[in-house]
């Protein structure tokens, strides 16, 4: 199969923001998916360059609208590898090739009769670049720049779209999945029941110079969206390129529902006019928000995804915004939430899973993917198989109908199941009691093959952490060359191969000042600092001393000291203690006792006498000020020597 799949063409008169990264991203997930179900995917995306507003925004800067528009250009072609977006081709406008494509169109169109000159009067909103009907004006201004649009009135060409409706109207209804969400395809039937008018394709060169200019015309150029929606063709070689056809048969745009019109009514009727097919499907998704009002340049609330990653990593970002937005539906943003699902999502239901389990392979299987032993199978184990298989199920149905926050919730569903399983079936008892040998190989390999289907499924969403996953379980090259079909079943994972544990997938990030994750050494000084702060110690350094059982072999007091004993101990080998216990104990009765030691403090020398590690004792200070000691020791007779751990 092939896939042909599209973003809009940003604007070139701001730079890139999270609204347009999430289109990006989605765009980017939907072709790594096709691409695992063994399409052929071609993905385009570029920028719109023509038009009022370019020209307005390059007049401000002082500089040309081509300087403008390839310095905005180059910042959406470099932000795109920052958030793991791959298209495969980058269309501008401004390229030649586009150029003489959008001509050879009007022309055409011209010179079938659907393209004619007239008077026109209207108004006009520039952030839109298009006439705003009386019916879409929200108290006189446009909905979606908050602004009066401008009167104008003028002589111009026209698209004779309205020749067009009944077809578009039988075309939307006879064709379900053209407009998707529902929503939107009931919208435009909606817009559809009243008379379509004719579309103004043109601007008289004494109002805009930047475009492109008619070709039976030069006193006017071609109106932007006339201009900017042709881009879909000219990118996959339009009239004659080897795989124009291919390719335009597969068409599928994404945008959000601000350009709904211009995607779902100018350009099936503009397609129609030159005697194509309306592109396959169109994915119309809601608006991030800041606090209800939609991030916009216009509106001065954006978010940067090149910041974004900086701080949170490629992956976190593309993981939050698929998972966080029900496609369709507008979404908030909050760095707050980002971190959270960051934090439990990512950190301790993935993360955890996938560190736990390959431990437990490294230790108990020998870092081998271990061969289940069918014997030891469980109902539950059947269960859980037949879960994980059903999910790789809806997550297909959910990826193709642009429900990548369900299939996000039905990998993660057997994550949480994974981490119970692990629970219940509690490895480590098992690893005590060589009779269950088996039953832990088959638990082993259960892990191991749930994690390969769920670094398959996740790839098209994270690249960067399945590639991860992928080295870690050994299965780098078996990714590369996946295809769901096969690799998609359970049962492939090939017992015997090697493992390397020790990847940390998310390291958690301090809700408090949603500090940026560091480089791990980094990260790992910074926590040790931080715990050292708070009085923590962590398990190394706990690690690190020596305690042990001792036996109280002999004591005397110091001479001169009130305070002091020297004790002999034996742990197991003799050693010569000194405790400050003098006023607490005296030393007979302390012979034959058990005390616990900290062995290696490095020798003190106490009143002339070296001390070979110290004995521990718990003491109480009364409300009097009086000192209590008693010393530490073990609930039941053990040998001297015996660690303490
Ligand atoms: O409209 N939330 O370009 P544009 C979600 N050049 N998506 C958002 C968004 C938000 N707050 N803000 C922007 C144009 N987008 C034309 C398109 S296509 C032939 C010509 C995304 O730079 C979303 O995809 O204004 C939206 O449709 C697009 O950016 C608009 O980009």
């Amino acid at each position: 199969m092939t896939t042909y799949i599209t973003t809009p063409i940003y604007y070139v008169n701001a730079m890139p923001h999270l609204g347009h990264a999430y289109t990006s991203i989605v765009t980017d997930a939907y072709s790594r998916y096709r691409r695992l179900c063994g399409d052929e995917v071609r993905f385009q995306t570029g920028t719109d360059e023509h038009g009022e507003k370019i020209f307005q925004a390059a007049e401000q800067e002082g500089v040309s609208p081509k300087e403008y528009a390839d310095r905005i250009s180059a910042a959406f072609r470099q932000t795109w590898p920052l958030l793991g977006v791959r298209p495969d081709h980058f269309i501008r406008t401004t390229d030649p090739e586009h150029i003489k494509t959008v001509q050879d169109i009007l022309q055409q169109v011209h010179d079938r009769g659907d393209i004619y000159f007239s008077e026109y009067s209207g108004l006009y909103c520039r952030g839109c670049e298009r006439f705003l009907t009386a019916k879409e004006l929200v108290d006189g201004n446009c909905p979606d720049h908050q602004q009066p649009p401008t009167a104008i009135a003028e002589q111009n060409y026209f698209f004779r779209m309205s020749k067009y409706q009944d077809w578009l109207i039988d075309h939307i209804r006879n064709n379900p999945e053209f407009i998707t969400p529902e929503r939107y395809r009931n919208e435009v039937l909606a817009f559809l029941k009243a008379p379509l008018e004719d579309l103004c394709i043109s601007r008289p060169t004494s109002r805009l110079t930047w475009g492109i200019p008619l070709p039976f015309d030069d006193k006017f150029v071609t109106y932007v969206w006339f201009d900017a929606l042709i881009n879909y063709l000219t990118g996959i070689g339009y009239p004659d390129g080897p795989d124009f056809d291919r390719y335009w048969a597969a068409a599928e745009h994404v945008i959000a529902k601000d350009i709904l019109k211009p995607h779902a009514i100018y350009w099936p009727t503009m397609l129609r006019a030159m005697g194509l097919p309306p592109y396959r499907r169109l994915h119309v998704h809601g608006y991030w928000n800041v606090d209800e009002t939609k991030m916009s340049k216009s509106i001065g609330n954006v978010v940067r995804p090149g910041e974004l990653v900086e701080q949170y990593g490629v992956d976190t970002v593309r993981y939050f915004v698929l998972r966080e937005m029900s496609f369709g539906l507008d979404a908030s943003f909050s760095g707050r939430a980002l971190v959270a699902r960051r934090n439990s999502d990512l950190a301790n239901d993935l993360g955890n899973l996938f560190s736990r389990s390959l431990t437990m392979i490294d230790k108990y299987a020998d870092g081998i993917v271990p061969e289940p032993d069918a014997g030891t199978m469980t109902d539950a184990d059947r269960e859980l198989i037949a879960n994980v298989e059903r999910m790789v199920g809806e997550y297909r149905q959910a990826m193709d109908g642009f429900g990548f926050n369900r299939a996000l919730q039905e990998i993660w569903q057997v994550i949480g199941r994974l981490n119970r399983f692990i629970v219940t079936n509690a490895p480590w008892e098992l690893a005590r009691d060589p009779a269950q040998k088996g039953r832990l190989m088959t638990m082993l390999f259960l892990l191991a093959e749930g994690l390969r289907l769920i670094t398959l499924v996740l790839q098209p969403f994270m690249p960067e952490t399945a590639a991860k996953m992928a080295a870690a379980l050994g299965l780098e090259t078996e990714l590369e060359t996946a295809s769901l079909e096969k690799a998609g079943r359970w049962g492939q994972m090939v017992p015997g191969h090697r493992i390397s544990p020790g990847a940390q997938l998310f390291p958690r990030l301090d809700k408090k000042n949603n500090q940026p994750p560091q480089p791990q050494q980094k990260q790992k000084k910074k926590e040790k600092e931080a715990a050292a702060e708070e009085g923590l110690v962590d398990f190394d350094q706990f690690g690190k001393l020596d305690l042990r059982v001792a036996e109280v072999v002999a004591a005397e007091k110091i001479k001169k000291s009130a305070k002091l004993l020297k004790l002999t101990l034996k742990a197991p080998e003799e050693r010569t203690v000194v405790a400050g216990i003098g006023k607490h104990y005296q030393p007979e009765e302390l012979i034959g006792r058990q005390v616990l030691i900290v062995a290696n403090l490095k020798p003190v020398k106490l009143m002339g006498v070296t001390s070979h590690g110290m004995v521990l004792a718990a003491k109480e200070i009364d409300a009097d000020g009086n000192e209590q000691l008693v010393l530490s020791t073990v609930a039941g007779a053990i040998a001297p020597g015996s660690k303490v751990a």
